[in-house]
Formats: structure tokens, C-alpha cells, sequence
């Protein structure tokens, strides 16, 4: 998969209002613009045009462009985020989507469905099941991708309530590889793929982000950047504390496309 652009909208004055499991402490907002200015320009690096967006303080997790949308280079879908105060969020990542795709697919009440749970790996697409993303919303997803000659499949997450979204616990890396995290890492969906697991202590760098040549790492978890180095790529560590504290990874800050 490559891609040539992508969608960010860095963090506003209310990030640290966001939603977020709170075991870290509060975020620095300098800090965490900081961070995703080095964020953006690694993905320019790595060949993307970006799009950025204005902070928006009304909406604290704005800043976690993937959950309002699912995109492929020709299908845009625009997403119902299962958290309700995320919800005011698709609508100006619809308008910021307008001049890429003439069409947006949008997945319809009573479905909710993030951004996050989906997984893209080539033609197929994984589809987690969570706290976020309901059966209703992974089976408009599959019908709307299946309408597109996408194939997916269905990774339940719901005995796992430490996992928030799918993606939070694994990647796809490329080349028929997936990168996750122990709990999940045996599941029958990834059955056909190399799997390589990430250690418990290093559960957070399975979120990890293949850019064309390059693939992003959170900083910090030298055994899966080992694993990934080996297999021949090209890794860019970056210092995520700050989303992290706000449970966000790396995948989450850019829509790519
Ligand atoms: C939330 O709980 O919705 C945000 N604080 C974090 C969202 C992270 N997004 C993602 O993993 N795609």
C-alpha cells in the first residue's frame, strides 16, 4: 500500500479534557505540539502531503484524526464514533475529505464503529470488535468494503478491555506481516500472515505505522524495533508520551490516503 497524502489536525487547548483511561497523568500541551510537529514532518519524509487542520477546542480528541473516517486511495467512509463526545467530530473530517473523494460512504446509526478498529492489510480489512465499534457498525463496514471488493474479518476484542481499539494491539506491517501484541497475536483471523509478536512490556509499540519505505515506532521498545529492523525496514523512533497519556498511538494522528 502506498500512499501520497495524509489528514492532521494537532492538538488543541483542551487536549488534556479528552477521554483517556488515566493511569499516566496528565499530558504537557507544549510538549505534545511538539511532538506532533516531528510527528508531521516524519510523515512528509516519509513522502506524504499533508493536510492540516485547525486545533479544535471543542472537541478534546480531535487530534485523533483515524477514528471519524475509514479510507482506501478510492473509498472514503465516514465513521459514528462509539464515544458520544467524539461523535461532532466526523462532520469536519468530512469537509477537510470533500476535495479527495467526490463520494463518502457513512456508517448509520445504530452502528458505531472507529476508526481505530480497522486494520487495513492490502486488499483485506480486520475489523475489530470493541467498547468503540459495535456489530452493527463492523457489519455496515464489511458490506460497504465488500460493495468495493474489499474482503474482512472480525477480531473480537470484548474480553479485552485493555485493548481500546483493534489497532492498538496490532499493525500491519507489510509483505504479508502483522505485528501484535500477545493477546491477540494468535488469533484465527491472522492465521495466513507472519505474525510477530511484541513482548507484554512492549504491548504500546504494537501501534506502529508503515509509511511506503518507512515504518514509525513509538521510542522506546528496542525488542520489536529489533524484530522490525531485521525483517529489512527502515524504522523512525518517535517520543509519544504525550498522546500516549491520552491513550492515543501513533496511528491515530493521521488519516493516510
Ligand atoms: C479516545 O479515547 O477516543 C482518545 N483519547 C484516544 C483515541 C485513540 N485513537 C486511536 O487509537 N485510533
Amino acid at each position: 500500500m502506498r500512499f501520497t497524502r495524509a489528514i492532521v489536525r494537532a492538538p488543541c487547548a483542551t487536549f488534556a479534557d479528552g477521554l483517556t483511561s488515566g493511569h499516566l497523568g496528565k499530558p504537557d500541551l507544549p510538549k505534545a505540539l511538539q511532538q506532533h510537529a516531528v510527528y508531521c514532518a516524519t510523515l512528509e519524509r516519509c513522502g506524504l502531503t499533508l493536510t492540516r487542520l485547525p486545533p479544535d477546542d471543542e472537541f478534546p480528541d480531535s487530534t485523533f484524526v483515524e477514528d471519524p473516517a475509514v479510507l482506501t486511495d478510492n473509498l472514503a467512509i465516514l465513521t459514528r464514533p462509539g464515544a458520544p463526545s467524539r461523535r461532532g467530530e466526523v462532520e469536519g473530517i468530512a469537509a477537510a475529505l470533500a476535495p479527495f473523494y467526490s463520494h463518502a460512504a457513512r456508517i448509520e446509526s445504530p452502528a458505531t464503529l472507529d476508526g481505530g478498529d480497522i486494520c487495513q492489510a492490502e486488499n483485506h480489512f480486520f475489523i475489530g470488535l470493541s467498547a468503540r465499534t459495535n456489530a452493527e457498525g463492523a457489519r455496515q463496514l464489511a458490506e460497504i468494503l465488500a460493495s468495493a471488493g474489499f474482503t474482512s474479518s472480525i477480531v473480537d476484542l470484548r474480553d479485552s478491555p485493555t485493548v481500546l481499539h483493534l489497532k492498538t494491539g496490532m499493525s500491519y506491517l507489510a509483505d504479508g506481516r502483522i505485528v501484535a501484541m500477545q493477546e491477540i497475536a494468535a488469533h484465527a483471523a491472522f492465521e495466513e500472515y507472519e505474525v510477530i509478536r511484541v513482548v507484554p512490556s512492549e504491548s504500546y509499540a504494537a501501534n506502529l505505522l508503515c509509511v511506503n519505505d518507512c515504518v514509525i515506532l513509538a521510542d522506546g521498545f528496542p525488542q520489536i524495533a529489533a524484530s522490525v529492523r531485521e525483517r529489512g525496514y527502515a524504522v523512525i523512533p518517535l517520543n509519544m508520551s504525550e498522546f500516549r497519556k491520552m491513550d492515543g498511538s501513533l496511528s491515530c494522528l493521521s488519516l493516510r490516503f
